[in-house]
Order: C-alpha cells, then sequence, then structure tokens
C-alpha cells in the first residue's frame, strides 16, 4: 500500500506587542520631519531630496495592512533609532527565535496528539536565522527533548510550503514517519524602518505544522496531502544582502541594501501570473479546476494580489470565506502568511473538500501543497 502524507496539526506564536499603521506612520513622519530639518541647507542648495511623509490610508489601500505584531516594540518607533532593541541573549540561554519556534511548535504538536517522542525530524523553515549554526532547528529538537534530527533551512516567503514538501518527500521515502516543521519569521530585524515603501509590509509571528505517515494520524482535523509541487525563478527584485561576507568585503553591514528591499510593482506584476500558473498546473495533476476548491491558504504579501489571483483562477472574486486574509492583523508575515490562514481557517472544511496553501515571494519562489479533509 502506498504511503499517505498528512497535515494532522497546526501551531502558531502571536508575539504580544503589536504596531498600528497609524503608530507607524507617526513615527515615520516624525523622523521624516527631523532628518530633513537637520538637512535644510542642503534642501535649499538642491542637494538634498526632501523625505516624503507616509500615509497610513495609502498603506491601507496599497496593501490592506492595518497592524502588524512584533517580537520587541522598544526601539522601533524611537526616530532616533527606527529599528527594535533586542537585548542580546547568552550562548546558554535559549535564542529568541528558537523561543518562538518552541511556543509553535508545543500547539502543533498538542494538535496533533503527538509528543517529542513521537517526533523523528525537526524542520525550522523560514526568511531568516538569527545565526549561521548550530541550526535553530537542533536547538528546538533539543529544547523539546526531540530524537533523531534537525536542519534549517531559508527559502524567503516559501520557506513554509518548501519545508512541508521537504517532510512530504521524507514521510513518502520512509526516512520519517513524523516531522515538524517550524517557521519563527522574526522579521522585524531585518526591516528598514527608514524606508517609506517598505516600512509597513512586515511583522513577526511563528507558525508551525506536523505532518506524518497517514496510517496512524488520530487527530480531530487530518488533511491528506495528495501532492506537494515547488518552482523556482531567478530574481533580483526582492533582495537582501545581508549576511557573513561583510566582514570581509568592507560594506558597510547595516548598508539599505543588506536590508530587505524590493521592487513591489515589478514582483506584483511578475510574481501574480506565476502563481495563477503555477497553481492551475498543480491542480490539473489531480484532475481538478479551481472551481474544485473549497479554501484558498494563499501567501498572505498583499491583498490586491490575492484577489487579482483568485480573479484569474475563478473567473470572479472569491469570498472572505473561500480565500482568507489574514493581513490586514498580521501584515506580510513571509512563509507563515499562508500556514496563519490555514491554522484559522481551515476547521470548517468538510470531509472530501479540496483546499490549496501556496506560497510565493523572493527567489522567486513559489510552492503549494494540494489538500483534501478526511
Ligand atoms: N506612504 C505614502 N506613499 C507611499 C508610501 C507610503 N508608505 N510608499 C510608497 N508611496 C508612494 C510611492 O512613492 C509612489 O509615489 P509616486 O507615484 O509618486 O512614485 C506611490 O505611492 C505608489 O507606489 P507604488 O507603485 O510602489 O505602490 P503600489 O501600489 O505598488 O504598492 C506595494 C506598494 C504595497 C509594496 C505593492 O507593490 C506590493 O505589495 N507588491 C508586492 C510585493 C510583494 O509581494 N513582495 C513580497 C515581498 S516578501 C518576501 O518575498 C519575503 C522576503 C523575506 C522577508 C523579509 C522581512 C523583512
Amino acid at each position: 500500500m502506498k504511503t499517505s502524507v498528512v497535515i494532522s496539526g497546526s501551531g502558531m506564536f502571536v508575539p504580544p506587542h503589536s504596531i498600528t499603521n497609524d503608530e507607524l506612520v507617526a513615527s515615520y513622519n516624525d523622523y521624516a520631519d527631523l532628518t530633513n530639518a537637520q538637512h535644510q541647507a542642503q534642501i535649499d542648495a538642491g542637494t538634498f531630496q526632501p523625505i516624503p511623509h507616509s500615509s497610513a490610508d495609502f498603506i491601507e489601500k496599497a496593501s490592506g495592512i492595518k497592524s502588524r505584531y512584533v517580537f520587541v516594540k522598544e526601539g522601533t518607533l524611537d526616530i532616533h533609532r527606527m529599528r527594535p532593541d533586542i537585548p542580546e541573549r547568552n550562548d546558554d540561554e535559549l535564542s529568541h527565535q528558537a523561543e518562538m519556534a518552541v511556543a509553535a511548535a508545543k500547539d502543533a504538536m498538542q494538535a496533533a496528539n503527538k509528543t517529542a517522542a513521537d517526533i523523528d525530524v525537526v524542520i525550522v523553515s523560514c526568511a531568516y536565522t538569527q545565526r549561521s549554526y548550530p541550526a535553530i532547528a537542533i536547538e528546538v529538537q533539543a529544547a523539546l527533548g526531540i530524537e533523531g534530527f534537525g536542519f534549517d533551512m531559508l527559502v524567503a516567503c516559501s520557506a513554509a510550503t518548501f519545508g512541508m514538501h521537504r517532510a512530504y518527500e521524507m514521510i513518502k521515502s520512509h526516512t520519517a514517519k513524523t516531522v515538524l516543521v517550524i517557521n519563527p519569521e522574526l522579521v522585524s530585524p531585518q526591516i528598514n524602518y527608514k524606508d517609506r515603501d517598505s516600512h509597513f509590509i512586515f511583522g513577526d509571528v511563528a507558525t508551525a505544522m506536523i505532518l506524518e505517515d497517514g496510517a496512524q494520524a488520530d487527530s480531530e482535523h487530518v488533511y491528506d496531502v495528495l501532492s506537494t509541487h515547488a518552482v523556482t525563478s531567478y530574481s533580483n527584485n526582492i533582495r537582501s544582502n545581508f549576511g557573513y561576507m561583510s566582514h570581509a568585503t568592507d560594506a558597510e553591514p547595516y548598508g539599505a541594501d543588506k536590508l530587505f528591499h524590493q521592487a513591489g510593482r515589478k514582483v506584483f506584476k511578475e510574481v501574480c501570473p506565476m502563481a495563477a500558473e503555477h497553481i492551475e498546473t498543480h491542480l490539473s495533476r489531480h484532475d481538478l479546476t479551481p472551481d474544485d476548491v473549497s479554501k484558498w491558504f494563499l501567501h498572505q504579501a498583499n491583498i490586491n494580489m490575492n484577489t487579482l489571483i483568485c480573479k484569474k483562477l475563478l473567473g470572479r472574486m472569491a469570498t472572505p470565506t473561500e480565500a482568507p486574509i489574514i493581513l490586514d492583523e498580521f501584515a506580510n508575515t513571509a512563509s507563515a502568511g499562508s500556514i496563519i490562514a490555514f491554522h484559522q481557517h481551515q476547521k470548517n472544511l468538510q470531509t472530501n473538500d479540496y483546499a490549496l496553501i501556496c506560497s510565493f515571494g523572493a527567489g522567486y519562489s513559489i510552492g503549494s501543497l494540494v489538500l483534501q479533509k478526511r
């Protein structure tokens, strides 16, 4: 008999602090006014472009984002700092990212009826890890008392779906029976809060999923993973150059190009058709069309992107029940967005209903899973 792979539990950690658009914009505008005042002479001489104001109305219309959660709020809105003030931890303390990951993992393990003894592999898959080694996954593995092995994966916005893709293959090939995939998206340290185009886009969160051999799953909500599909296509339109090479290149390690930056319009135009085509191709492998899908757990970068992709696929607007939006509350949480949507909105799916998880973003990278509720 062929091994079936299922998602048997999901979990989430939401940081304790949030920042509304109004708070963020007030801080940014004060920073802009201060900087302009400091450069008044250059502005008058035409050698410095005054920094324009940001706008909460623009942010909500252009992106659908109303607020975001952050792991540490202190420092972020301080116009003399413009970045979170996160106290460094000693090597013998649980790291910040592992702390978020462990909380989300415990939630997912409980939902899947799993203890540490049931888990064979821990994958930490996200947009950034806070250090190169030892892997955050191995730290999480130790903190949870899991045997077996763990490793980190970095695939930007598609880290969660690509991590589940890896878990799916391990279960199919019998190298693991139960895999814990965690996405601790601690992205706020990489946001350029001085950049009007991107200061509003991201928020912190951690999500987790349990994938296991379908023959052993006994949780309340179980979804057969019918297949996974992944595509990458190189693009410089979303980029962060931060990395270990700064020590040797003498480049400014915190320069604007070392933080998240993008050509947002180009990303929008290029990625929407790619994602729609990817989804249609994936569904067709199962003789399904978009009309057969009851729930769309799409990447949460921009509400207008999701509207456009659903329109391309369905020929009409998707309802909020069909394609849940969570980015109004969470903003773009890198790879975790589609998993938050799944975690919060999967429970009213009926037996045999089809659903799709799809991420799209930097790389470019697109990853999807076709699910059917048991
Ligand atoms: N307030 C007021 N005006 C603004 C602001 C602002 N905050 N920002 C820009 N404007 C202005 C612009 O300057 C522009 O002015 P003008 O017309 O005079 O030039 C005007 O508003 C319109 O600007 P845009 O054309 O850029 O506005 P858009 O309608 O395109 O909206 C978006 C901008 C929201 C960025 C949109 O393009 C978008 O969402 N694109 C998709 C981007 C996307 O999905 N990116 C994915 C990135 S995430 C990812 O891959 C994961 C990376 C890893 C995580 C990193 C964490 C830090």
